[in-house]
């Protein structure tokens, strides 16, 4: 996880009153860059653009007045997760209520108090960082550095959904190590541990178009999902994860077939339709997955 650094975020300030974006660039020149728009709509624009880490924004605006522009931020998926202060010059209930319920974190009044504004920001810019960085370490296994399931299942769901749209193929690739919990039973865990890493990290290099990505499924499985690949792309890819792992050469001596860490691939592949489910193209994997470990092991089957 990066260090948090006060001082390199990008902050956006939407304001129609040039003095304000003047006065508020210079009380927070000191925490990164600070981009401004002068109406609603280049707010929106730039926020899509640069995704900044926090938004100043003026309630009274026209034509789009502060509220609108919240809503919208937090509509979309390119601008929702910047925080968003409101600076209004209505001190009343019915504003800080108003603000709060368009979805902004924290609001602050004209005329403005430089270290109140200064304080707030800080504040805001690190919770930010500090959400950011959980959210990504919640998407990742610790063992092995994959991503984890969770993720998967929701990084599936959308390439899913993505291809349907476009009616192009999608493949998935389930794999399992053979015979592990003898290689625990004879190594130990740790060296299972270690095993695992060294599996994990072969698949990881052997997945390489940018759309790919691997996950661990379960305790000793993986699943990668290959986008946009033919049938006979994804039986090569099966095959070569199985020859690559071989290659490892880990010794694994009470193992029934080789003396080495071998694993067994299970393929699936479909356009997806809008009566499909990834969790059916999952499902075949599996089915294929026990093909392969019934037909010997250290095998891909489709
Ligand atoms: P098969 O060839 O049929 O897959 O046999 P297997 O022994 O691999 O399958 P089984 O499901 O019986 O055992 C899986 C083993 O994986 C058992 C479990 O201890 C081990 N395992 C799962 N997660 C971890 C882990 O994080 N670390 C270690 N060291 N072992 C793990
Ligand atoms: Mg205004
Ligand atoms: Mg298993
Ligand atoms: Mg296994």
């Amino acid at each position: 996880m990066p260090a948090y650094s006060p001082n390199d975020s990008t902050i956006l300030i939407i304001d129609d009153d040039v003095n304000l974006i003047r006065m508020l660039s210079h009380i927070l020149k000191d925490f990164g860059r600070v981009l401004f728009a002068v109406d609603g709509e280049q707010g929106l624009e730039i926020a899509k653009k640069h995704k900044p880490d926090l938004i100043l924004l003026d309630v009274g605006m026209l034509p789009l007045d502060g509220y609108e522009v919240c809503r919208r931020l937090k509509n979309d998926d390119a601008t929702s997760k910047s925080a968003i202060i409101f600076v209004t010059a209505n001190t009343g209930m019915d504003t800080e209520i108003a603000c709060l319920d368009a979805g902004a974190v924290d609001f602050i009044t004209k005329p403005l108090n430089p270290p109140v504004v200064q304080a707030r920001v800080r504040t805001h810019l690190r919770l930010q960082h500090d959400s950011a960085a959980l959210e990504r370490l919640a998407q990742y296994d610790a063992l092995t550095g994959l991503y984890n399931r969770r993720y998967f299942d929701k990084a599936l769901e959308a390439e899913y959904n993505r291809l349907q749209r476009h009616q192009l193929p999608l493949g998935i690739a389930l794999i399992d190590i053979d015979f592990f919990k003898k290689y625990n039973d004879t190594y130990g865990h740790l060296a299972g541990d270690a095993a695992l890493k060294a599996v994990a990290h072969v698949i990881e290099a052997a997945t390489k178009r940018p759309a790919e990505f691997v996950a661990r499924y379960g305790g000793e499985e993986f699943v990668v999902v290959l986008p946009q690949t033919d049938e006979q792309t994804l039986k090569q890819y099966g095959q070569m994860i199985c020859d690559e792992v071989l290659a490892l050469k880990i010794p694994h001596d009470t193992s029934d077939i080789f003396q080495n860490i071998t694993i067994s691939v299970g393929l699936a592949h479909a356009i997806p339709t809008v009566d499909s489910s990834p969790q059916t193209l999952v499902d075949r994997a599996d089915q294929a997955l026990y093909r392969a470990k019934t037909l010997g092991r250290n095998r891909c089957e489709i």
